[in-house]
């Protein structure tokens, strides 16, 4: 086992908004593989899974190469961290028993190699859309969650597929808003404020923007957008000493 620590996100698996979903899950698996050797632990900071709801006895069908990648690294004793995102809240058990995850349902501060790091996937800090903080709430609501869950999965995977299809299909050409700039971005505008009570941490590391950004925020403080495993293949990897943002491109060597 290596030491580095690998941060990526929001591959949206399963998407019916993605026409290249099995190559993608295909890439993502192989990149998985590439760090196997090198890898202490892994954070997935939300929306791997496009639409993700899990049953009692019941979970949704595909990821099966993505899902037994995970549950050979968690074998090997490399540590797996899933955060939910706003498109996968919906686990409840199963990622942890069957995978070896570990699950986050909300943001974290962590040491790693003696750095303090924030992690979240990143929706619900700073966005001031009601009607997406309204949703927010429904979907986090155990009695919502558990009528949903009395839905017969035939409606009730057609209903949550079809609800994050139109969520990405919303916007022109599918693809997300480019970067804001500092004084709009909601989790620059967040970040910002949230050091000023917390001046200890170095790194603070987001998803769901699928963006690409690096910003110092002081002298010893910076944040990471990961951008998105559905055109970019981004990741972060932290070796202990430094913080490097890569591309993983298949058949070079990536760090
Ligand atoms: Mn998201």
């Amino acid at each position: 086992m290596g030491k580095n620590v690998y941060f990526l996100s929001d591959a949206h698996l399963g998407s019916l908004a993605i026409e290249h979903g099995r190559t993608q899950e295909r890439r993502l698996v192989r990149f998985l593989d590439s760090i196997k050797e090198k890898a202490s632990a892994i954070y997935l900071l939300g929306d791997m899974f496009d639409f993700w709801n899990e049953y009692k006895y019941v979970v949704p069908k595909g990821y099966t190469r993505f899902l037994g990648k995970l549950s050979e690294l968690t074998d090997r004793g490399i540590e797996v961290h899933f955060f939910t995102g706003n498109h996968d809240i919906w686990t409840y058990g199963y990622l942890e028993k069957e995978c070896g995850l570990i699950v986050h349902r909300k943001p974290i501060t962590t040491e790693i190699y003696g750095k303090i790091f924030f992690l979240a996937h990143g929706d619900g800090l700073g966005d001031p859309d009601n009607k997406f903080k309204l949703l927010r709430k429904i979907f986090h609501n155990r009695t919502c969650q558990k009528f949903f869950n009395s839905i017969h999965p035939r409606w009730g995977m057609a209903l949550g597929l079809n609800w994050a299809k139109h969520s990405r299909l919303k916007r022109m050409d599918g693809r997300e808003v480019p970067y804001l700039g500092e004084d709009k971005e909601f989790l620059v505008t967040f970040t910002k404020n949230y050091l000023k009570s917390h001046d200890n941490i170095d790194y603070f590391i987001y998803g769901h923007r699928h963006i690409e950004l690096r910003l110092m925020l002081s002298r010893k403080a910076q944040m990471l957008i990961l951008g998105d495993w559905i055109w970019q293949f981004t990741y972060a990897v932290f070796d202990g000493e430094n913080m490097f943002m890569e591309q993983y491109v298949e058949g070079e060597t990536n760090p």
